[in-house]
């Protein structure tokens, strides 16, 4: 058992933004119950957001079924729902290319705009393991499925452009019999010349890099282009047995906090910035109480605006959306922070 990491706090360069949480089930206008994890980005002049409703009955705190809703924003704050979730028709036509029955669900999108069209990366469970997808649209409506991984995999994160003429992406791998039997993973990068054959496996970040995770990490949002590097974030998650029911389950002892590094414009596989403390801990009340999941932040959109502001979107407590904002040479400098 590693020594459990204590209280964290969140930097002073984030401010959670008074609005939050931003989207929540009573905004969906059909059946929802969390909704969270959302991928966002800015396409054909507006905000996109497809974010993960786990539907059934908030009040009386049970689960149905997942499924995957967009919504839009002109200013990055103010949402407005489309009448249906946006990826039934693509989930079905993905779960008829594996066995009868095998495909569970879709969730946890995560979108980047690369070349004029708009990818999505998200995680698949199946029956025989947890895979990640990756797929392209133009219009949220109907999408084309690129390519999907082998299990135990997750957590895709598409860089916006390519880099040395080939597509890169973050990427979590479950290694268990390697890695001691328990949850220690890692981000690793691979890159592409087609986006569907993934090559040259990298180990980016090693769980033992994070002085605040003991159990495992995660790639958070895509990463967005500074003049210093590959601004990106990633999940770090710590365990500590003194915590009890943090939510509605009857025990949750896992925390999800934000990290934050610097990545080589030319050669992602080098990391030129760490932040040694959280980006985020979660702290806000919509972070730490009344959630499925008390005590998890989990990035999925980063918004770079031309004025220099960093917009982070996050599902807080896997209950809602919320959106956090920083300026981003504060961030490039507490990656840099010796
Ligand atoms: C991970 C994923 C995320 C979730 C997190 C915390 O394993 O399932 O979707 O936000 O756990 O519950």
């Amino acid at each position: 058992m590693l020594d459990p990491i204590g209280p964290l706090t969140s930097s002073p360069t984030i401010r959670r933004h008074p609005a939050n949480p931003i989207l929540t089930y009573r905004d969906v206008p059909y059946p929802a119950a969390l909704v969270f994890n959302a991928g966002v980005t800015r396409y054909q002049g507006r905000y996109a957001m497809v974010f993960r409703n786990d539907y059934g009955d908030f009040a009386a705190q049970t689960l149905a079924g997942t499924n995957l809703g967009l919504a839009f924003s002109d200013d990055g704050v103010r949402w407005e729902v489309a009448p249906e979730p946006c990826f039934d028709d693509a989930a079905a036509a993905l779960a008829a290319t594996l066995r009868p029955g095998d495909f569970l669900r879709a969730y946890d999108p995560r979108l980047t705009v690369l070349e004029g069209r708009c990818y999505m990366t998200f995680a698949i469970d199946t029956r025989h393991g947890v895979r990640g997808g990756l797929a392209v649209t133009g219009d949220f409506a109907h999408w084309e499925i690129l390519s999907t991984t082998v299990p135990e995999n997750r957590n895709l994160a598409l860089f916006p452009e390519r880099i040395g003429g080939r597509y890169v992406r973050l990427e979590r791998p479950m290694p268990v019999y390697g890695r001691g039997g328990q949850e220690r993973f890692d981000v690793w990068l691979r890159d592409a010349s087609d986006l569907r054959a993934w090559a040259n496996p990298t180990l980016l970040l090693a769980v033992e890099d994070v002085p605040f995770a003991n159990r495992k990490l995660g790639p958070a949002a895509p990463p967005v282009k500074t003049s210093r590097g590959w601004l990106t974030t990633f999940h770090a998650v710590d365990f500590d047995p003194a915590r009890g029911k943090n939510g509605w389950e009857p025990v949750w002892q896992k925390r999800y906090t934000a990290g934050l590094m610097l990545l080589d414009l030319e050669d992602p596989r080098r990391i030129v910035g760490l932040s040694s403390v959280p980006l985020m801990a979660p702290e806000a009340p919509y972070e730490v109480e009344g959630g499925f999941r008390n005590n998890v932040l989990f990035p999925g959109g980063m918004v770079l605006e031309d004025s220099g502001e960093v917009k982070f979107y996050y599902g807080a407590a896997d209950t809602v959306m919320c959106l956090a904002t920083a300026s981003v040479d504060d961030l490039v400098a507490l990656c840099l922070a010796r």
